[in-house]
């Protein structure tokens, strides 16, 4: 069956090619999927726009919309395994840690079908009798959808569950590397009835069909997950014709650790927060940032432990984390960690590929912690999006000074997506969480996320909000509608 889906029909490459999807755990193939030319991605587009414009799924009633994604949630749920294994294929995550994900997906899609109908607007009070004043919501129009691959249908339905909620028709471009589930959801919600040019998928490198997306005049919202080099060029794409644009670009995470936490906690937890999925995570707790009094009690113990992590495939019961999404995406992060050697980091455990001939085949990676390392330093600033852990610290002679200098040192990059700070004095735990810079701050904790609250980032790490209500608010207009029910002259004019 051809993998395109463009006003309701699936169909392949206008040119006919295609793509093979390999697994990075082993190099096996998965699948061949087709690959989009620029030409299709436009058709996806103008479909989108004639559906849109023909209005059905916006006057479709509010509550047909969330029993549509509620079906979808339950669908879902039912064929949880089968789609986590699809999600295990494409990225090399452990099966385990797909069905996790699955479970967030229906969370994701109860969450917007729960609060679709919630806001429908308001009523002004103009204190004129005769004046009906209120504010009304709309869909935006045509959404492109544009998401990376680390969390291929988790970061899409992010984007694709508040864009139906909220009447939008859509293009769906997932990662080039992991299509599957993508395809799965848009197959699923067409059978489940959703109008014909309503959902459109194409698939492709982000350079063929990301022009036709994000350049054409029928696109009224680009909401785009991945790196912060292509959202600036997303952002200078939609420039011209004024787009609504939505962007999540990664973070340089800092998990800040006072002498009074509890340490075995954060140390655990500074574990999960940066090798979880091998470190591609948007949100990973990147930058270990410890008070330098337990310094060293915290550092030996990440990379004792650190050494002790197992890699292995998606199906390997004994696996703790997973390989790199591909060897282009390995040769990066290699080249990062060479450069924070030659700039000075020391290579306390990791820094190479592992030696186990059973991994040879994927894209693994060990885990990796760089000790010694500072704000001028490209390891500090810039994203790895990988297993490697770099080591600040910070001291104050006093409460207060122990504060601003953890404060500054968390503080110091382009990035504001998500840290963290470990203290078991709860003033301390609030005076610090506020004076982050970061979208999501956690406090004696790492990673956890619930739908019901926004997602995203200062700084350079994003523009506007997924999730919550801010994430449904993105793809929505607000109108004013002044209602005179006593017209009359407005007599400023001589008659
Ligand atoms: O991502 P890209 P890449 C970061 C991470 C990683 C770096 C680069 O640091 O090392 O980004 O990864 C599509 N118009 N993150 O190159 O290019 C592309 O096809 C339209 C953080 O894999 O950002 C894919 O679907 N679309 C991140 C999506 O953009 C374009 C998750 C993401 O790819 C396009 C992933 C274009 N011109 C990587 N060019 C996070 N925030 O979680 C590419 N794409």
């Amino acid at each position: 069956m051809p993998e395109l889906f463009i006003d309701g029909t699936w169909r392949d490459a206008a040119d006919g090619g295609t793509r093979t999807i390999v697994c990075p755990a082993d190099g096996t193939e998965v699948a061949t999927v087709a690959e989009a030319t620029a030409e299709d991605a436009e058709d996806a587009v103008l479909a989108a726009r004639r559906a849109f414009d023909a209005g059905e799924w916006a006057a479709t009633p509010v509550q047909e919309r969330s029993a549509l994604l509620r079906a979808f949630a339950d669908k879902l749920e039912a064929d949880k395994a089968e789609v986590a294994r699809l999600e295990s294929l494409d990225t090399g995550k452990r099966q385990v840690e797909a069905e996790i994900d699955m479970d967030d997906i229906i969370a994701v899609f109860r969450h917007f079908a729960d609060v679709a109908g919630s806001d429908a607007g308001r009523v002004i009070d103009t204190g004129l009798g005769h004046v009906s004043s209120r504010v009304v919501h709309e869909p935006v129009g045509v959404c492109s959808l544009i998401a990376p691959w680390n969390y291929p249908l988790l970061q899409m339905s992010w984007k694709i569950a508040p864009a139906l909620a909220a009447g939008n028709t859509f293009v769906a471009k997932p990662s080039e590397l992991t299509p599957s589930t993508t395809i799965w959801t848009v197959r699923t919600l067409h059978e489940l009835g959703l109008p014909a040019g309503t959902a459109n998928l194409v698939l492709g490198a982000g350079g063929t069909v990301g022009p036709s997306l994000t350049e054409h005049p029928a696109v009224d919202l680009v909401s785009f997950t991945g790196g912060v080099v292509t959202g600036r060029r997303i952002m200078a794409a939609a420039a011209p014709t004024v787009k609504r644009i939505a962007l999540e670009l990664g973070g340089k995470n800092p998990n800040v650790i006072f002498a009074d936490a509890d340490l075995e906690a954060a140390i655990d937890n500074a574990l999960t927060a940066i090798f979880l999925d091998s470190g591609q995570v948007c949100s990973a707790g990147a930058r270990l940032v410890v008070e330098d009094s337990v310094r060293d009690q915290v550092v030996d113990e990440i990379v004792r432990r650190a050494g002790a992590i197992t890699l292995g495939g998606p199906f390997d019961p004994d696996a703790e984390t997973g390989p790199l999404i591909s060897g282009e995406h390995r040769e990066k992060v290699e080249a990062y960690v060479a450069r924070a050697v030659e700039q000075g980091a020391e290579v306390r455990i990791g820094g190479a590929r592992p030696d186990d001939p059973e991994l040879d085949q994927g894209f693994f990676y060990l885990p990796t912690v760089l000790d010694h390392c500072s704000a001028d330093m490209d390891c500090i600033q810039d994203e790895s999006f990988g297993p490697v852990l770099t080591v600040e610290t910070f001291a104050g002679e006093d409460r207060d000074a122990a504060e601003d200098a953890a404060v500054a040192v968390a503080n110091d990059t382009i990035y504001g997506l998500a840290s963290a700070v470990w203290t078991e004095n709860a003033g301390r735990a609030e005076r610090v969480a506020r004076r982050l810079r970061h979208g999501t701050v956690w406090i004696n904790d790492y990673h956890p996320y619930v739908p019901q609250a926004e997602w995203g980032g200062y700084k350079q790490s994003g523009i506007g909000r997924e999730l919550g209500l801010a994430g449904l608010e993105e793809y929505r207009e607000s109108k004013h509608i002044w209602h005179n029910t006593r017209p009359a002259p407005a007599g400023w004019f001589r008659r």
